[in-house]
């Protein structure tokens, strides 16, 4: 098989759906690098990326650079294909602009070997489980206020969410007593038995996050995500030791070594491993295995209509995250069905740009 034609088109996709549950909230528009590779047997394998910030134009001519290399040469030998682009990034293929644009590519390759093999992805890479927990992420984020939250709280209970995260770190001016009494009003409301995380985004210091952290034990937090700097392992490591909350860090980590360091370092109980930092699909699965050898069991960060499937496939897969800003390009996600994604038996991805947006991609 051979690939014959690439097209990469950029669209401006509304995040409407769970943010809605804001009050307040407008939607935002985002745009999204798209990707499109057919072959000469008819098979056609799809990907995206972005970046939450600028910088679209760039990936997008990045991506179409090498996407291009990739015609003619044979899809199913996915470590070739890719091996190629990263000669031709040289100094530049282990990161940034290369790796985002990278995994759109390596996605779009993995689809093609999963409808050439006839095989939802879930089950290609491994099969464990057509079912994973989605977590509700972004709608207890810092600018909602402690009013607000019960309202926000209970709409994502409604619709069946068992995992659920609030952000903290909520300014110089606000006191850890304070932060506190935030969670321990979002666990008032949702119950003991739901699995609620935390994300500081890195805005901690360690002796913060150790101070804070031990205050929010009474909280009973399923993980705390982010509380310091991603790349301080040893800090990471400190607060790993210091509190019974699971540590979970990795969203930018970019490839395969520094998991190695973060695992080696002893610096997160959960790995949380984003597509689009670490290269695509291929290398999602090594770090998986990686962290596997660690005992350290794996989330996915964003775009959880391509990385529910990886969780799903993984023994150590633990939850996939629901960010809805890419899930309105596509028809075909999976089902959320008491909280879990379904994985569907479509092969590959199981996606399609969705109707609204098919013909601009
Ligand atoms: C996050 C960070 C960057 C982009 C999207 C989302 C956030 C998360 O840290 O984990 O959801
Ligand atoms: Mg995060």
């Amino acid at each position: 098989m051979r690939i014959v034609s690439v097209r990469v088109r950029v669209v401006s996709v509304p995040d409407e759906d769970l943010s809605s549950a804001v009050p307040g909230r407008q939607s935002k528009v985002r745009p999204i690098v798209t990707l499109r590779m057919r072959t000469d047997q008819g098979l056609e394998g799809i990907g995206i990326a972005f970046v939450p910030g600028g910088l679209t134009r760039p990936l997008a001519g990045t991506m179409e650079e090498l996407a291009e290399l990739t015609v003619g040469q044979d899809p199913t030998r996915i470590e070739s294909v890719t091996a190629k682009l990263r000669q031709h990034a040289a100094t530049l293929a282990s990161s940034g602009m290369f790796t985002v644009a990278l995994s759109a590519i390596d996605s779009a390759l993995w689809d093609i070997r999963g409808k050439e093999a006839g095989q939802p992805l879930w089950k290609l890479l491994g099969g464990v489980r057509q079912r994973v927990p989605a977590y509700a992420s972004g709608q207890m984020h810092r600018g909602v206020s402690n009013n607000d939250l019960a309202c926000v709280a209970k709409w994502i209970l409604a619709r069946g969410f068992r995992y659920m995260k609030l952000h903290l770190a909520l300014g110089d001016t606000v006191s850890p007593e304070q932060e506190v009494e935030r969670a321990r009003l979002v666990r008032e409301i949702v119950g003991t038995h739901i699995k609620l995380g935390c994300d500081i985004n890195e805005r901690w210091s360690v002796g913060q996050a150790i101070a804070v952290g031990r205050r929010l034990e009474e909280v009973g937090l399923f993980w705390l995500e982010d509380p310091t700097r991603g790349d301080d392992y040893a800090g990471l490591a400190r607060i790993t030791q210091a509190l019974p909350t699971p540590v979970m860090a990795g969203e930018n980590n970019w490839g395969v070594t520094p998991f190695r360091l973060m695992l080696e370092a002893g610096s997160v109980d959960i790995a949380m491993i984003d597509l689009m930092h670490v290269g695509g699909i291929s290398t999602w699965i090594k770090i998986a295995a990686l962290a596997d050898a660690f005992n350290v069991p794996v989330v996915s960060h964003i775009m959880p209509e391509f990385q529910a499937q990886l969780v799903a496939a993984v023994p150590n897969g633990l939850m996939a995250e629901h960010k809805e800003w890419t899930w309105n390009l596509f028809d075909g996600v999976p089902e959320i069905v008491d909280g879990d994604f379904v994985l569907s038996e479509r092969p590959g991805h199981g996606l399609s740009f969705s109707p609204a947006f098919e013909h601009l991609t």
